[in-house]
Formats: structure tokens, sequence, C-alpha cells
């Protein structure tokens, strides 16, 4: 069985799975199990016309269906504790008033389809998420309903059962960074630092494909470093860090397939570059998914192989670990997918938060080459790497864009204290009022949909 859907009114069957890690098979869920029993057997009835009216409004009028990406830094310490930082909103600490945050800004940015980075697997999370944080007014602003969620387990965590790291142990006990580099993506825990889609458009939750198990080997010409691996390990690697996912959206009578995943940064590695190398051959992936004639080898989790069906729509998104000039992921990295010729690079989102951040935080801001104001993301500046555009939204070339931007309010602006600037006071999150990234959003014309 390929996927599992969880309803509302079937919680039991989440926890069944979620216990079943060797499973590792994706979990598809829309609706969530909404608050009371009784709330949810009433919704059951009404909840499909209800969705259909919220497409409506929705997609009504312009055509223009707004895409973002937020590496949310809604990763915790340990397995459970984001379910219980999520399950207590009203408690006042450091977590709860970062997702709070986390919140706000989506609720104010206001996308149709969202993919958050850096949400550890959960569907129990995914849910709560909406539930008690989304679907809240936070501090005045308009709550936002997602009818739709699609998540899935993600390679961080997971042990590989080999010495990936080459420290001469194989660590199998979670909780330390020994472990983390053991496993198949970076993670302390099974999950941690996963990922999320959520959407007012149906998903299609059948034609989803996941390709969490592809193996890294599998890639023709591919960057994997050798001795560095062993041949059994190479026979192990898997590619995605956390998943790649093709998530087909049904916009009125059309499908957008958003292709998400969140590559692992360059860094955090030794001589043999082993992270950039993964980096470049996850951006790639996508680069080669759109690509008929490069996607053969390619196969999803079900078995089934081949890329994308030429012609399809699609909007590529998430942390890429990549500028495009600056920073240390191998040259080119990002621009596989940046001069793709399939692919709407026209229009780079900018904000005037990262031109006046990176006046302020100089260091190794100074001798960067891209341009101060495509940056998403406001990482160390002393000594380095400095703030770097990571986060992007591309659509295909067919699909015009016409709007976009970067929630980084200037200081000047009281929606900064969303944002903020690095503080040792909001280290339990990361060192930010929500995360070192901000969220990038694209509004896309979609053919045919009036
Ligand atoms: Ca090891
Ligand atoms: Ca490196
Ligand atoms: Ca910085
Ligand atoms: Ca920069």
């Amino acid at each position: 069985m390929p996927y599992v859907t969880v309803r509302k009114e079937n919680r039991a069957s989440t926890h069944t799975y979620y216990n079943d890690w060797s499973n590792e098979h994706p979990i598809v869920f829309s609706h969530g199990w909404r608050r009371k029993l009784m709330k949810r057997v009433l919704a059951t009835a009404v909840g499909v016309a209800a969705c259909a009216a919220t497409v409506m409004s929705t997609a009504s009028g312009s055509g223009q269906v707004r895409f973002a990406t937020f590496n949310a830094s809604l990763n915790r310490s340990a397995a459970g504790l984001l379910v219980d930082h999520l399950s207590n909103p009203d408690v006042d600490d450091v977590f709860r008033r970062q997702i709070r945050n986390v919140a706000e800004v989506i609720q104010r940015e206001r996308p149709d389809v969202l993919l958050i980075n850096e949400f550890d697997f959960d569907p129990v999370a995914a849910d709560l998420f909406r539930t008690n944080f989304l679907e809240v007014s936070q501090n005045g602003a308009e709550p936002i309903q997602f009818p739709y969620a699609f998540i899935a387990p993600s390679n961080t965590g997971i042990p590989s059962g080999k010495d990936l790291d080459n420290n001469g142990v194989v660590d199998t006990t979670p909780g330390d960074g020994t472990y983390a580099n053991d496993s198949f993506g970076f993670g302390l825990f099974p999950g941690q630092f996963g990922m999320v889609v959520y959407s007012k458009y149906p998903i299609m939750f059948d034609e989803v494909r996941t390709f969490q198990l592809f193996k890294w080997k599998d890639m023709p010409g591919n960057l994997i470093p050798t001795p560095f691996y062993s041949p059994d390990e190479v026979d192990s690697l898997r590619l995605s860090s956390k998943g790649h996912w093709d998530v087909p959206i049904q916009i009125d009578r059309k499908t957008v397939h958003f292709l998400v995943s969140h590559p692992t940064p360059p860094v955090f590695d030794g001589p043999e570059d082993r992270n950039g190398r993964r980096n470049f051959d996850e951006i790639r992936f996508w680069a080669d998914y759109i690509s008929p004639g490069q996607s053969g080898y390619i196969y999803d989790d079900n078995g089934v192989y081949g890329g994308l069906t030429p012609g399809a729509l699609f909007v590529i998104a998430g942390d890429e670990n990549s500028d495009p000039l600056d920073g240390d992921s191998i040259p080119g990295a990002a621009q596989q997918l940046l001069d793709n010729p399939l692919v709407n690079s026209r229009v780079w989102p900018q904000s005037a938060g990262a031109v006046e951040a990176s006046a302020l935080q100089g260091g190794a801001n100074l001798t960067h080459r891209s341009d101060p104001r495509f940056d998403t993301a406001d990482f160390a500046d002393v000594p380095g790497p400095g703030n770097l555009h990571a986060d992007y939204v591309l659509p295909r070339k067919n699909l015009p864009i016409v709007d976009s931007g970067v929630f980084w309010p200037v200081l000047a602006d009281p929606l900064s204290r969303l944002t903020g600037v690095f503080d040792p006071a909001w280290l339990p999150v990361g060192g930010f009022p929500i995360s070192d990234h901000r969220s990038v959003w694209v509004d896309v014309n979609v053919p045919g949909v009036q």
C-alpha cells in the first residue's frame, strides 16, 4: 500500500502508522482531525462542500495563486517536543512565542500554497499547527485556513547503520551530533528538520510522488565523494537529506506540481565536501525531474520510474541552501534551477529589509557578490558566511510571475519584531523571533484559471 490517507474520523490509524518507522512510506492527510469529536462528525458531512467554496473564492477573479516557502525553524531538540509545544498554545514561553510569530507571518503573507521547511515530522504536529495557531488570530492578523496538508517521513535522524562521518563509530543512539551524522540525513532523532505542505487548494493525494528512498548512486554522474564513502556505504546512501516530494495541487481545472525539498547545507563537512556535493545533486534532482530526456533514471518510493510529464505545470520551492554567488555551495548549484530553460527566474523576490540588514551587519556581507536585496537568510556575518539568497520559489516558464516578495521588513516597520536580529534570548529556537530564514512568496498567473 503506497500511501495511507489519514481521515479526521480515524485518528488511530495515524498513530499506528507513526509508530511503525520501519515502514518509511509517506503519509498523506487532509483536513485534520479537528477539535472535538462532535464537530468532527458534523464536519464530515459538510467538509467537501466547504472546501469547494474556499477554493472558488480564492481562485475566482484573478487567476493568481500565491506560492510560498518558509524555513520556519519549527524543529525541536527531541522527538515529541514540537507536538507538546503546539498542543499548549497559551503557555507563554520562547517556544510558543516563536510559533505564534511564525503563524503571524503566514497570516500576513497569506499564501495559497505553502512549504514549511524545518518542521519536525509528525502528522499530529501538522494538524495542531493549523488548529491552534494558523486558525487563531495572531496580533490582530486574520486567521488563515488550509484545508489540505501533506507530510511524509524525512531521512533526517533515520540511522543508516553505517559510519557515514568516518569517526570510527557507527552511532545508532539518537540524541547527539554523531548519531545525526551517521543518519541518512542530519537529525538528532527521526524526522527532525522535516517539512510540511499546506494548501488552500485540493492536494491530489493519490498522485503525490515522494523520493525519500532514492539512492544517490543511482543519479548518473553524481558527485559522491569516494573513497570518503566506502563501496558498501555508497550502496546505502540516499540522495535526499529530508525528502523530495512532487505534490500535485488541483487549481480549478489545472494541476500544478509543487516540487519541494530542503537540500543539505554545504557545510559541516571536511575537505571531501560531502555535504556540498550532496547539496549540488539534491538541487540537480529537480532540474533533471522537470527535463524530459534527463529524468529517466529517477524512481519514486513506489518504484515508478520517470520524471514530470512533459508540459506539466510546476512550482519548485524550498530552502536550497545555495546562494548563486556567495557562501559555500558548489559554484553553479543554484544555477541548475535558475538557468534552467524550463524555469521562470526572470523575477527574483526581494526585500528592503535584507538590504538594510546587510549594511548594518557588515562582515562577510561586505564581500558578497550577490545583490543583498535577494538575501533570504540572516546567517553569522563574522567570519561568515553572511546573509545569503537561500530560499526559492521557482515556477515553470509559462507561469507568469505577477508579484513577489521576501517577508523581511525594515527595522522601522513594526512588523520587523517578527523577523528580528540575532538575539541570544531566542537561542532555544535558534536565535531569532522566528528563524534565521525569511519567507519567500511568488504570485503566478495560472493559465485558464479565472
Ligand atoms: Ca560515525
Ligand atoms: Ca563543504
Ligand atoms: Ca547576518
Ligand atoms: Ca548576501
